[in-house]
């Protein structure tokens, strides 16, 4: 079947883009624009007309893509027209009424990409994460993965695993005894290198985590310091309820902020200190929960005689506009006001510096999925089963072993059978992509 869909942003735009798929995508562009020639790859000024009534819906530009070198490796044409809903469904409409054509499921036109080995898994998931990206690095992530640094580690696994066991099988087959113990020795070492390497990428799961729900901070301090009122300050509207009373903030409140094109996730709590009432405990156990759950700590005071300085916490002193500064007893707090926005952009570069120095070391091969993660431990497990199996009489359970690591690292690009796989990955993707 050819298929179609809308795939710039549903509403009002200056344009919008209709992409069509599959062997009648020409002849679907031809219908629709009474031309009988469009050279590949080149944009052609045209009108479109409503092929039934002959009515003409649009004046716009189109292009064609001949299979296999297109986006969905079938061939593809995209009309380009005005935005807007009347001539978006004018033209949708029209292509409806071709025969055989019939509007795109979500994700389609990746899913025939896939299909097609335009692009492996690991790219596809990564374009979807490029889609929904909101920050630089978000975005820098997801670039570097679309163009392949993922699966070219996992492709690199599976290459050495494949090779590993031909040269074991080869020993099986051709010798009458036991495996030479040099043989074993090596077959060790590839497989230590292995997991070693598996495990640092999986140890760089937590940056993944960052980069996907961001940088965690968690705002504390007593009550009534100014916490809610910082958070405020921070996403410039008001997000938590502000009061002179003690004990306001029961719930934790996050914010989803954007720090130097970094994201930032941060967290207003419930006041520390002792208290009898039933709820705010709650609250109180909550904040400790966030503070040891965040990457940074800003712990906020509001008289300078309090301040209590602890490691690894920032320590912020705020109010400035009401306390005489000459009578800081510690220097070293970032004075604040959230009030009056004083010395804000300064603490905002030191949260951007500190996020910036956990960004600093981000390699581009974090493994940025869940299903990566489980499927790399599923192939650790697989090699740490090998390496116990006894290698001079069992080499066959080796490679029973290794296979089984090899499938695994197989699925995470699609390289083996993922039907399993393809409608939950395809189905978090929009009609048009
Ligand atoms: N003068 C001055 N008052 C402030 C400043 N920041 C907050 N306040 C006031 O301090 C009081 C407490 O502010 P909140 O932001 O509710 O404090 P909190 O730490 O969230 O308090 P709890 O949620 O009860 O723990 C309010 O009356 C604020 O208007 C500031 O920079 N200067
Ligand atoms: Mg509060």
């Amino acid at each position: 079947m050819t298929i179609y869909a809308l795939s710039t942003a549903n509403g009002i735009a200056g344009l919008a883009v209709i992409r069509v798929s599959g062997h009648l995508a020409l002849t679907a562009l031809k219908t629709l624009s009474r031309k009988s020639h469009f050279e590949p790859n080149m944009m052609t000024r045209t009108n479109f007309f409503d092929p039934n009534t002959s009515e003409l819906l649009d004046k716009g530009l189109a292009v064609f893509f001949a299979k296999p070198n297109s986006f969905t490796g079938e061939d593809v044409v995209e009309i380009h027209i005005h935005g807007g809903i009347s001539t978006v469904n004018l033209v949708l409409k029209a292509l409806g009424s071709i025969d055989q054509l019939r509007l795109a499921e979500p994700g389609e036109f990746s899913k025939r990409a896939f299909i097609n080995n335009k692009m492996d898994l690991t790219a596809i998931e990564a374009m979807g994460d490029l889609i929904n990206a909101q920050t630089e690095a978000q975005h820098n992530q997801a670039l570097s993965q679309m163009g392949g640094s993922l699966n070219k580690l996992y492709m690199s696994w599976r290459r050495d695993l494949i090779e590993l066991v031909a040269y074991l099988e080869a020993e099986i087959d051709f010798s009458e005894e036991d495996i030479p113990e040099d043989i074993l020795k090596n077959t060790n070492l590839k497989i230590d290198k292995l997991l070693k390497e598996m495990n640092h990428h999986l140890n760089e799961r937590h940056q993944g985590e960052i980069l996907r729900d961001g940088f965690r901070v968690a705002i504390i301090g007593s009550p009534n310091v100014g916490k809610s009122s910082l958070l405020n300050t921070f996403a410039q509207r008001d997000v938590a309820i502000v009061s002179d009373q003690a004990g306001t903030t029961r719930d934790a409140i996050e914010v989803r902020l954007n720090v130097s094109g970094y994201p930032v996730l941060f967290t207003d709590t419930a006041g520390l200190r002792e208290t009898k009432d039933s709820i705010e405990q709650k609250g109180i156990e909550v904040t400790h929960k966030k503070i040891s759950e965040s990457d940074l700590v800003i712990e906020i005071f509001d008289n300078p005689s309090k301040l209590e300085f602890k490691e690894n916490h920032l320590i912020v002193l705020n109010k400035c506009d009401q306390v005489n500064q000459e009578n800081f007893q510690f220097k070293s707090a970032i004075n604040i006001s959230a009030k009056s926005g004083e010395g804000i952009d300064n603490l905002l570069e030191v949260i951007s510096s500190k996020v910036k120095q956990n960004f600093i070391k981000q390699s581009t091969t974090v493994p940025t999925k869940t299903r990566y993660i489980l499927g790399v431990q599923k192939t650790v497990q697989s090699l740490l089963n090998a390496k116990n199996v006894n290698l001079i009489s069992q080499t066959e359970l080796i490679v029973e072993e290794l296979r089984l690591a090899i499938n695994e690292i197989g699925r995470l690009t699609g390289a083996v059978d993922v039907e399993e796989y393809l409608e939950v990955i395809f189905r978090d993707f929009c009609i048009g992509k």
